[in-house]
């Protein structure tokens, strides 16, 4: 039975959608099979070791004490930070370059770190700013993600990973000026070469002293990253909702390349409910010291960034060494449909032909759905013969837009041939979309 959503305005529904989903939750005790996982990575990421992190720390805070107290773009403490990190990566086997550019006045620098291998034409990156303000050291904004990226580096090269795709690393400078490395080097790189990049992952203030655990919710597969290596640990995560156009995934973003990236919190005070599932103190910032003199090695959390750094290492193994899929045989539909909305099902149809036999275990379907407020939207798959495969539940406080994804159900019991259908339903109030295309390859 589903309940009505209240006649709340959007944003006080936002507050209540927990307590209204729940009560709609019979729509979602569909019995159908549920969706597989997707193929999990073949191999492990190594635990990072926070000693290791640390220590770089410990060196961008001599730099910084040794240089004005800082590592500022256009500051010798800056491209002493550079020269550190070149240093580490080359005695690893790594292929560095320094690229210059000028800003205010000043020359800036961005560091690129390519492990030899992997496929040039998907090149994964990960990477963060090494600037500081100028008003401090910068230990946590952004030392604590430079230190995490470049320990994850060196893991790779004390594997000697083989990865499939091929992996960069890259140190931005003037990210406070305006995310000016970042863009300088999205900007010179010809397009041939942007189109081989399949994600970018950003970290920004990876260790805040007084914790949050966020994560970018740009792309979905690169956010499912993320909130999988943070189940396993049973740590909740939040989305990130302040950070568009905050750091140097903004960049990338801005050219259509898919992002994701993790976050502590910066000068947002943290609230009572996030104290009591994060710890740390509820009505103070994630990072008191955010922009100030303070930001030393004093103003790190161990636990965040130990947390962070070895998310870090998962994601780029996970995303790094997964296998891609051999094109498979699709079928695909392009009609548009719109999806009434709290109103009736709509379904979309492929007409499966010429094949023997049953569908395999790893059907993949892949979605495009576009529909604000996703929370509204249940998904099905539903085989020749009717059964359904639940793809995706409601879920109310989901506020993020569109439903671009990849679902892999097991459909070995069902006849490969057919007239398969992809089943839409919003099923709370206000919000609409349609399907915009969706596929299937066998
Ligand atoms: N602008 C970043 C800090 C920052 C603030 N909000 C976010 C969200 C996501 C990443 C980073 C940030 C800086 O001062 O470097
Ligand atoms: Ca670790
Ligand atoms: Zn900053
Ligand atoms: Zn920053």
């Amino acid at each position: 039975m589903r309940l009505s959503r209240p006649a709340l305005p959007r944003a006080l529904r936002r507050a209540t959608a927990g307590v209204a989903t729940l009560a709609a939750a019979g729509l979602l005790a569909a019995t159908a099979p549920a969706a597989l996982a997707a193929p999990s990575p073949t191999l492990a990421a190594p635990d990072i070791p926070l000693a290791n992190v640390k220590a770089h720390l410990s060196q961008f805070q001599s730099i910084a004490t040794a240089n004005g107290g800082n590592r500022a773009h256009g500051r010798p403490g800056y491209k002493a930070s550079i020269d550190y990190a070149k240093a580490k990566l080359d005695a690893a086997g790594f292929t560095t370059t320094v690229q210059q550019f000028t800003s205010s006045g000043a020359t800036g620098y961005n560091l690129i770190a390519d492990w030899p291998g992997g496929d040039p034409n998907k090149v994964l990156m990960a990477g963060a700013h090494l600037d500081s303000v100028s008003s401090g050291p910068g230990i946590n904004d952004n030392g604590s993600g430079s230190a995490g990226v470049l320990e994850t580096a060196l893991a790779v090269s004390r594997a000697q990973l083989e990865p499939t795709k091929h992996l960069r690393f890259a140190w931005w400078g003037a990210e406070e000026l305006g995310l000016i490395g970042s863009k300088y080097y999205v900007n010179n790189l010809p397009s041939t070469e942007r189109s081989k990049v399949s994600g970018y992952l950003n970290f920004d203030m990876i260790g805040s002293p007084n914790p949050g655990y966020f994560v970018y919710d740009d792309d979905p597969v690169i956010e499912k990253t993320f909130k999988d290596y943070y189940a396993g640990l049973n740590v909740p995560t939040e989305i990130e909702t302040e950070g568009d156009g905050r750091s140097d995934h903004a960049s990338f973003k801005n050219v259509g390349i898919p992002v994701g990236g993790l976050f502590t919190g910066a000068s947002r005070t943290k609230s009572s409910a996030q104290a009591q599932k994060w710890g740390g103190t509820a009505g103070q910032a994630f990072d008191r010291c955010y922009h100030s003199s303070c930001d030393t090695t004093a103003n790190i959390n161990d636990t965040a960034l130990d947390r962070n750094s070895d998310a870090i290492a998962h994601a780029v193994w996970t995303l790094g060494t997964e296998t891609p899929v051999p094109p498979g045989d699709t079928y695909e539909n392009t009609a548009d449909v719109a999806i009434p909305d709290n109103g009736a099902a709509v379904t979309s149809t492929v007409n499966v032909t010429g094949r023997t036999g049953n569908a395999p275990a790893t059907l993949k379907a892949d979605v495009d759905i576009r529909h604000t407020w996703r929370g509204d939207v249940v998904v099905d798959l539903l085989a020749p013969d009717g059964t359904a495969y639940r793809l995706k539940n409601s879920s109310g406080n989901d506020s993020a837009d569109n439903i671009i994804a990849t679902y892999t159900v097991n459909a070995s019991s069902e006849a490969a041939n057919g007239a398969w259908k992809l089943r839409v339903q919003d099923v709370a109030a206000q919000d609409t979309g349609y399907i915009n295309s969706w596929k299937l390859t066998f």
